[in-house]
């Protein structure tokens, strides 16, 4: 068996989803993802310049012979735009495999170890009385589980995760209009004094059993992370996302030290190099890679397998940085995952991105349901992916009120 061509394209119903599909001599194709907000046309350069040409004549069924020759065959290996690149392929060529198979993706990871996986929606709101509108809503929809982001009053700018305007959103989607970021003012002090009194109000509006996720994305210091992390403990919030910045391992063992808040980090990282002594010491609760910026399947899985080795559960990045390819295909690692933990999921069901990406998996009470259709089980219309062309669109960039530049 051999692959013949593979395609790239960049597009999508209001976000510039970056797809890979490989097409073989035996008339069986893959799909893989490698979306990444705001370098999207690097990835597909990468694709197209590099690995489509040397995956041509080779073996699809051999993906972990595919996937050791471009992470060691790249002389300077890693970095995001890489990974994610392989992590395309690597998703493709398994959606390859489970379909020469006949069975869906998680038969060959090891079956089910549950019937759906536990699904957390982004509740958001310009101030707390819309955030709990916002939670409300998920809550009726039959969530069991909400990240709650707010805004600050005296904050200058709508901080991360919060929509600017009331009550108008209910599924917070970063502003990604034109090349140039938009700026948003932070300021730490503010969102110390108000934060934990405003989850301490969310927890006695919803009872004990929903589970209340917050996200800090990375703007807190060590020490002001563990104070903060030390504060909400009463709260007993399911997890603490991102309170420092993810490229110190070691600002976590201070938050650790004074603190038992559950820790989730990871969706930044890429490499099992960037989290395995964060995953060793043990000195987070949930790792957050998402399965195509790590890699694909092939190496979101080794990850997965020493975090189980030490009590670290799955929360893979599900925000809409990722198309429903790399979705399905952490839908079938989440219900096969021993320590599977949650999944971040925002319905990006729009009748456009189901015409574009076609597929029976489907969300129910809180819960995802991957589908039994042979491989990841998403197709791709090719003549619906016509319409779209990149968009550029950049992230925000965060600022101190003194102008000085912070972590986004
Ligand atoms: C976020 C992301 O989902 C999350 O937890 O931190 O939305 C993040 O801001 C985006 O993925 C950036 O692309
Ligand atoms: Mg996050």
């Amino acid at each position: 068996m051999k692959i013949t061509d593979a395609k790239v394209f960049v597009g999508g119903p209001g976000k510039n989803y970056v797809t890979l599909k490989i097409m073989t001599d035996q008339g069986i194709y893959g799909l893989g993802d490698a979306t990444i907000n705001g370098r999207e046309t690097l990835t597909a350069a990468y694709l197209r310049d590099y690995i489509v040409p040397n995956l041509i004549g080779k073996d699809p069924r051999n993906s972990e012979d595919i996937w050791q020759f471009f992470y060691r065959g790249a002389y300077f290996r890693r970095g995001p735009l890489a990974m994610l690149a392989f992590g395309a392929v690597d998703v493709a060529l398994w959606d390859i495999k489970a379909k020469l198979a006949n069975m869906p993706l998680y038969q060959l990871l090891g079956g089910k170890s549950r019937e759906g996986a536990l699904v957390y929606a982004h509740a958001t709101g310009s101030d707390l009385e819309d955030l709990m509108d916002s939670i409300a809503f998920y809550v009726e929809q039959g969530y069991k589980a909400v990240r709650v982001q707010c805004g600050i009053p005296g904050m200058p700018s709508a901080s991360y995760g919060v929509a600017e305007g009331k009550g108008k959103n209910r599924n917070y989607i970063t502003d990604f209009s034109g090349i140039i970021p938009k700026e948003e003012i932070w300021d730490t002090d503010l969102y110390m004094r108000y934060m934990p009194g405003a989850l301490a109000e969310i927890r006695a509006r919803f009872g004990p059993d929903l589970k209340i996720l917050h996200d800090v994305h990375h703007r807190l210091l060590p020490r002001e992370a563990a104070e903060f992390a030390k504060e909400v403990e009463p709260v007993r919030l399911y997890w603490l996302e991102d309170p420092t910045p993810a490229d110190d391992q070691d600002a976590l063992r201070l938050i650790r030290q004074h603190s038992t808040v559950p820790i989730a980090i990871g969706e930044v990282f890429n490499s099992i190099w960037d989290c395995n002594k964060l995953i060793e010491n043990e000195l987070i609760d949930f790792i957050r890679v998402a399965v195509s910026h790590a890699g694909g399947i092939t190496h979101a899985r080794r990850i997965t397998d020493l975090a189980g080795l030490h009590n670290v559960r799955t929360g893979f990045h599900g925000a809409p940085s990722h198309s429903p390819l790399c979705m399905a295909a952490q839908g079938h690692l989440n219900v096969w995952a021993p320590n599977f933990g949650i999944q971040e999921y925002l319905v990006l069901g729009t009748p456009e991105c189901d015409a574009l990406f076609p597929s029976e998996h489907r969300l129910e009470n809180g819960l995802f349901h991957v589908s039994d259709a042979p491989g990841l089980g998403v197709g791709f219309n090719e003549e619906e992916a016509a319409r779209y062309s990149y968009e550029p669109g950049s992230l925000p960039v965060a600022r101190l009120q003194d102008g000085t530049l912070w972590n986004y």
